[in-house]
Formats: C-alpha cells, sequence, structure tokens
C-alpha cells in the first residue's frame, strides 16, 4: 500500500484494484501528452476545443445529441491524460475555471456550489447526526468540503479512481479541493464498486456517488449490482444519494435507475434535481434512497444546515426551502418518475 500526503492531512492510497484503465490509442497515446501534470495545452478530440469555432469550448457527446453548450476559453490551462481519461481545466470569460473530463464539464467555480451542495445536504440533512460517510467518485473534493460542515460525522472515507482527477483539483481548484484538508478524510484511489464489495455491511449512515456521466469509467455506477452494493454498506434507515442525470435529456436512464432502486432500497426512493447552468440542459437530478430500518422522509429534512451559525464558510445555494422543492417535479417528470418512485 503506498502513500502521499500532499496537504498535510491523511491520505492514502489503497491497494484496492483499479480496473477500466483505458486501453492505449493505437499512436501510443494522445499525441504524445504525457501521463503526467502538464501545462502545455494539446487539444485532443476529447478536449471540447471547438475546431469551427476558434475561442471556444463545446460540449458534444452521444448523451445529449443535437446540441452543445458552449463556453468561451481565455486560456487552457491543463491538458493531460490519465489512465482512465482526459483532464482539461481552462479559464473560462464568464463562469472561471471550469474541469472537463473526456470533453464533459465537471464543473465550473461560478456554479458548483447547487451541484456539490445539493448532493450532500439532501442526504445529509435528511438524518439525524450522520457520523460515517462514503463518497464514491467525487475526486475533486468539493463534497468533501460539504460534508465536513457537520461535526457529529467522525469519519469520511472516499473512492476516486482517478488520481489524476484528485491532482489537478489541488492545483487549479484549491476552494473546491480544501475538502481534502479535513482530518476525518481518507482517500482512496481505486476502483468504487471493489471498494463497496470489501466495505463490512451495515458501516456507513450515508453514501454519496458523485460520479461523472455513464459513459466511461462511471458506467458501473449505475448498473444494479452497484446499487446492491451500497445498501449493503449502509445501516438501517442509512441513505444514498447518486447523481441521477436530467429529466430532459435520460428519462430513459432515471427510469432504469429507480425501477432498480425500488427493488433494492426498501425504505424511501425520491428523485430530486437543481439547477446547474453549466450542465447539459442546464439541470441535474440525484437519486435519494434508504434502507429499511427507521424512517427517512427526504422531503421534510430533520437538520438545518443553513441555519448553523458555526459554519466558517456560508453556504451558496442550499437552504431547507430548495431542499422540500427540489422533490417538486414537472408533470412529464412526475408521470415518469412518480409511478415508479415512492
Ligand atoms: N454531465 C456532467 C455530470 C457531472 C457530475 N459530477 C460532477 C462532479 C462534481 N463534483
Amino acid at each position: 500500500m503506498a502513500a502521499e500526503n500532499n496537504n498535510n492531512n491523511v491520505v492514502q492510497v489503497s491497494d484496492f484494484p483499479v480496473k477500466r484503465p483505458r486501453e492505449e490509442e493505437q499512436d501510443g497515446g494522445q499525441n504524445g501528452v504525457p501521463d503526467t501534470l502538464s501545462t502545455q495545452p494539446n487539444h485532443s478530440q476529447h478536449s471540447g476545443i471547438s475546431p469551427v469555432l476558434p475561442g471556444w469550448f463545446s460540449e458534444i457527446s452521444p448523451m445529449w445529441p443535437g446540441e452543445a453548450h458552449s463556453l468561451k476559453v481565455e486560456k487552457v490551462l491543463f491538458e493531460g491524460k490519465s489512465d482512465y481519461q482526459n483532464v482539461m481545466v481552462f479559464q473560462s470569460s464568464t463562469y472561471g475555471k471550469v474541469l472537463v473530463l473526456d470533453g464533459v464539464i465537471q464543473l465550473t467555480e461560478r456554479d458548483e456550489c447547487a451541484y456539490q451542495e445539493m448532493i450532500t445536504h439532501l442526504p445529509l440533512c435528511s438524518i439525524p447526526k450522520p457520523k460515517k460517510v462514503l463518497v464514491i467518485g467525487g475526486g475533486d473534493g468539493g463534497v468533501l468540503r460539504e460534508i465536513a460542515r457537520y461535526s457529529s460525522v467522525e469519519k469520511i472515507d472516499i473512492c476516486e479512481i482517478d488520481k489524476m482527477v484528485v491532482e489537478v483539483s489541488k492545483q487549479f481548484f484549491p476552494d473546491v479541493a480544501v475538502g481534502f484538508e479535513d482530518p476525518r478524510v481518507t482517500l482512496n484511489i481505486g476502483d468504487g464498486v471493489a471498494f463497496l464489495k470489501a466495505v463490512e455491511e451495515g458501516t456507513y449512515d450515508a453514501v454519496i456517488v458523485d460520479s461523472s456521466d455513464p459513459i466511461g469509467p462511471a458506467q458501473e455506477l449505475f448498473e444494479k449490482p452497484f446499487f446492491a452494493s451500497v445498501a449493503r454498506a449502509l445501516r438501517p434507515g442509512g441513505v444514498v444519494c447518486t447523481q441521477a442525470e436530467s429529466i430532459w435529456l435520460h428519462m430513459d436512464i432515471i427510469e432504469g435507475i429507480v425501477a432498480n432502486c425500488r427493488q433494492i432500497f426498501k425504505g424511501s426512493v425520491n428523485y430530486a434535481w437543481t439547477t446547474v447552468p453549466t450542465y447539459p440542459s442546464g439541470m441535474i437530478g440525484f437519486m435519494l434512497c434508504s434502507t429499511e430500518g427507521p424512517t427517512v422522509d427526504f422531503l421534510n429534512p430533520v437538520y438545518s444546515i443553513d441555519e448553523d451559525d458555526s459554519q466558517t464558510r456560508p453556504l451558496k445555494f442550499y437552504n431547507s426551502e430548495l431542499h422540500s422543492a427540489a422533490f417538486c417535479l414537472p408533470s412529464f417528470a412526475k408521470r415518469a418518475i412518480g409511478s415508479k418512485a415512492k
């Protein structure tokens, strides 16, 4: 087991198997882009730097065919290729620095608060005094930053598959990666699926799955066996919140997730959503589920983190009113999801 310690906090690299590394391209790499951190711009076919609209990033993916949100690029700050994906950071004109994986925006400095705060506080404000929390994915550290707000939390484990995401976030997004500095955090670099299988049954009060989209390294995190492993890792009445895509673009994926979760989680199963201007369709959803045990009413939070005066960094987005409102769905989504969620 190797160990690294970049910020005086305990950071461990586990010996959990790391799988699904990307196959090397036939040219032996992406036009010579090294596997290590680099600040030399080298715009690959996956970077999203538009060959037709000079100076702009366009987010093109088969997951949102026929549309591509674009941001004006001031400067490419980093481009590299990890074992799993292309990693890019650029300075945008209007959203601050932007983190891109395989051509897909993961966060911008301007609107990351909406996603990180909602994916964290929706589950954690729904249960009393969470103590042990696991993050799958989330290598930028933003979800850790939000979990660290809870004084009841004693242990925060994170399993991120791609160590380059962690390194790049620490270098370019210190206000996000600050989450890694909390002494309660243990970082495991490895495969989340394998990590969960090795976890003792009933370990966690909450699991947060902060994944990228289900094309690439995150694919298995949207499948039924993964949800079964999450349920096993939770205590009775424990909660999970997973990134669950857009009601405008991915209703088929969402319906599949809901159907799987209803079979696996015997407590509550609810879909919530928030606005994130730089995500496809301007919104993203979350699947919230609880295991059999003490009842969890996700729609009515039991704790108001927004009224906790001890917070050193004020919340930018989440509040208790938004919490309950996040579960209100447009009629078309209510019909599709409501019939499957309880
Ligand atoms: N379509 C992009 C979805 C990205 C969700 N994960 C973002 C990670 C931020 N912590």
